[in-house]
Order: C-alpha cells, then sequence, then structure tokens
C-alpha cells in the first residue's frame, strides 16, 4: 500500500510536470507566431514601376511610392546624384539643372529595406529650342501673331485694322493703335531675342513726344515647348510705375460693342465703369469690328496712371522707365523704348530669369479720356532686336 500510494503520488508530479512542459510549448509557440507576423518584410504594392523620366528645367519631380508592411522607425531618403532631395516617402522636387542624372530611392528600418533606382533627363528649353540670330536674321518684327484692339479713334480706321497691323512687319514707319486700355499685339521676329548681359534688348517703336506720352506694357515670352506658339508662360515686364500705388494689377476691364458711332461702355472688374467717348472728327463705330468677340470683349492686365495735365492745353507725363509709346529719358536715343528682359516678373511679382524671348505682347496701359487727344492709346511702329542695331 504504501508502496502505491508513493507511485500515486509519483504519477500526480509526474503529470504536473507535463501539463507545465505542455503548457509553456503552447505559450512559446503562441509566441512564435505573433513576432512572425511582424516579420513580414515590407514591399511595393506596384511591381512594375516607370523607372525612366525625362522633364524640362522647372518642372517639379513627383513619384509617390506605395509600399506596404511599413515598420515603425523606417527611414526614406531620395538621393539624386550626389544630392539629397527628400527624406519622405513620396518625393516633390524642383528640377534646378539640366542634365541626366540617377535618383535613388530608400527605405531602412532595423531589419528590413526597399530599394529602387530611376533615371531622370532634365531638358533646358533654351537648349532645345532658342533660336539664335544668323546672317539672314531681320532685326525688325516677322510677324503678327494677334492683334486685338480695345476701342478708340483709330480702331476700324487707318490704324486700327488688320492691314496696319501687318504693316508693322519688318519696319518702324507705320502706326498700329492699340485702342483704350488692354487693347493688344503679339509679335515674333525671325529668331530669339537674346536677354544680353547687363544691356537692354529691344526697341519697341512709338510716336510718343513731349507732353504725349500713351504708356504701353510689355509682356514676353520664350516658346518653351518648341512649337512655334505663343502658349508658354508670359511674363510682364515690370516699369517703374509696376509698384506704384496708383497702378491696379490684375486688372479686367469689359467693353460693349455699342452698334454704331457711339460712346462705348466699359465695366471693370473693380465695379467701375465709363465709357470710351466718341468725337466727330472720327465718324466710325470706335469697337472693333475685326475680332471675334462681336458682343463684349474682355482685356486684362495692369493698369497704370500717369498724370494728365489738363490746364489749358492737354499733356501727358511719361512714366519714368519701362514703358512704350512713352516719352522717357532714353526715348530720343532710340526713337522708341529700349527694353530690358530681366524686367519681366512672374503673376506674384518675383523677377524670372530669361535667357531670351519669342514672343512679345504690347497693351494699352492706360484708361483716360484726354479731353481733345480722345482716349489715352498706344500707338507702336515696330519693334527691333537691340543687338542687331548697336
Ligand atoms: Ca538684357
Ligand atoms: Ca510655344
Ligand atoms: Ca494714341
Ligand atoms: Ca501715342
Amino acid at each position: 500500500m504504501i508502496i502505491n500510494l508513493y507511485t500515486n503520488q509519483m504519477q500526480l508530479k509526474l503529470t504536473f510536470k507535463l501539463m507545465a512542459l505542455l503548457g509553456a510549448i503552447l505559450f512559446i509557440s503562441s509566441c512564435s507566431d505573433d513576432d512572425e507576423e511582424e516579420m513580414v518584410p515590407m514591399s511595393f504594392a506596384n511591381s512594375d514601376y516607370q523607372s525612366a523620366y525625362e522633364f524640362t528645367l522647372g518642372d517639379t519631380l513627383v513619384i509617390n511610392q506605395e509600399i506596404q508592411n511599413i515598420p515603425l522607425n523606417t527611414s526614406f531618403s531620395w538621393v539624386m546624384g550626389e544630392t539629397v532631395i527628400a527624406t519622405t516617402k513620396n518625393v516633390e522636387y524642383i528640377l534646378g539643372e539640366a542634365g541626366t542624372f540617377a535618383i535613388e530611392f530608400n527605405a531602412k528600418a532595423d531589419n528590413d529595406s526597399l530599394f529602387r533606382a530611376y533615371q531622370l533627363t532634365v531638358n533646358d528649353p533654351y537648349e532645345l529650342y532658342f533660336r539664335p540670330k544668323t546672317e539672314s536674321s531681320s532685326e525688325y518684327i516677322s510677324e503678327i501673331i494677334e492683334y486685338k484692339p480695345a476701342p478708340g479713334q483709330f480702331i476700324n480706321d487707318a490704324y486700327g485694322t488688320m492691314e496696319a497691323a501687318a504693316k508693322i512687319v519688318g519696319g518702324k514707319s507705320d502706326l498700329l493703335s492699340l485702342g483704350a486700355w488692354g487693347g493688344y499685339v503679339v509679335f515674333t521676329f525671325d529668331h530669339t531675342i537674346e536677354n544680353q548681359e547687363d544691356a537692354k534688348d529691344f526697341v519697341v517703336y512709338g510716336n510718343a513726344m513731349n507732353g504725349l506720352s500713351e504708356p504701353g506694357i510689355v509682356q514676353v515670352s520664350f516658346d518653351g515647348n518648341g512649337n512655334g506658339l505663343p502658349d508658354d508662360a508670359w511674363y510682364e515686364l515690370a516699369g517703374s510705375a509696376h509698384d506704384a500705388e496708383t497702378t491696379l494689377l490684375d486688372y479686367a476691364t469689359t467693353y460693349t460693342n455699342p452698334g454704331e458711332h457711339a460712346d462705348v461702355p466699359w465695366v471693370d472688374n473693380r465695379d467701375t465703369s465709363g465709357s470710351v467717348l466718341v468725337s466727330s472728327y472720327h465718324a466710325q463705330n470706335y469697337y472693333p469690328l475685326f475680332i471675334e468677340e462681336q458682343e463684349e470683349v474682355t482685356f486684362s492686365g495692369t493698369k497704370v496712371s500717369p498724370t494728365i495735365n489738363s490746364n489749358g492745353f492737354v499733356s501727358i507725363d511719361a512714366l519714368e522707365w519701362g514703358y512704350v509709346d512713352n516719352f522717357d529719358a532714353e526715348y530720343s536715343t532710340y526713337g522708341g523704348n529700349a527694353l530690358e528682359i530681366d524686367w519681366a516678373v512672374d503673376a506674384d511679382g518675383n523677377v524670372v530669369d530669361l535667357k531670351g524671348i519669342d514672343f512679345v505682347k504690347v497693351y494699352s496701359g492706360v484708361q483716360e479720356n484726354a479731353g481733345w487727344l480722345g482716349e489715352v492709346s498706344t500707338e507702336i511702329k515696330g519693334a527691333s532686336d537691340l543687338s542687331m542695331i548697336n
């Protein structure tokens, strides 16, 4: 009996030990299951990816990575050539240098990592599309791309027709009126006008005289996509009055066709209205009858306000510099206004770096009825590449 009792106790102890061991094994095995779940390596959601990119200088490179199972404390890096351009999962980077570059993306965790390589080509549009002048290049305008004057006393008449616009090609002896504020002409040359360093670059000829300035505002554009069309970014040459208190930026005015010889009503985007007043000296409808918009037309840009003196004889003072048909200090030297491409600013007023320009837009910068002078309206007689006339 004693032996039996002893044996039973032994069996009981053995059973407890086995159960404890089993429990431990179960515990360990369940723990190792959890570990395996956390150890699933990170991976790209997409196995195929675009590895080669082509951009234009100034574009923004954007690549978004989709990655699964990213462990905590994972660090990311994008290296372009030798330069770290981002330390985030996705990259957004403005390309400021032309050339061909290798890009490496790395994701690194304690016991895991991912890698991808890319090839990037950044094109300089000036290298691709700059049209240098040659022996046979003309210094003058080669083509009128668009002529859309605002209403004015010369519009639909001698100086305000499509025929008049065509005449300022190739010379500087004919006159083209742009009408009241906003009316414009867009032209090009047979080569790119180079931005000469520390020197003005092109001249626009007008009919300004002392006391008779009608400032026109100039915008420029480079054919950055090389298609020969002015569908690229435009930049305004910020003349001396660009930041003046009396200057209105983001200005717009809509003119309505009166359908006859009558004052042409307008309303601007500041809820001001007025009219381009007709005179008996010009008996035609002042509204441009050859443009597409025959009900009403809207122009937009900057409005400047030169001083108009009306003590007896009306006269209009020149703005200091940077405008067309404007009798500034240099006007007599050039017989027109010499302009600097470095004056170009973007819509936020930031200076832009242009190596050359293909397209020029000139628009009337003033909205005033100046007594016997009629509406203040910019006239131009042509334009030339200043580097070819010195
Ligand atoms: Ca220059
Ligand atoms: Ca273009
Ligand atoms: Ca005029
Ligand atoms: Ca004039």
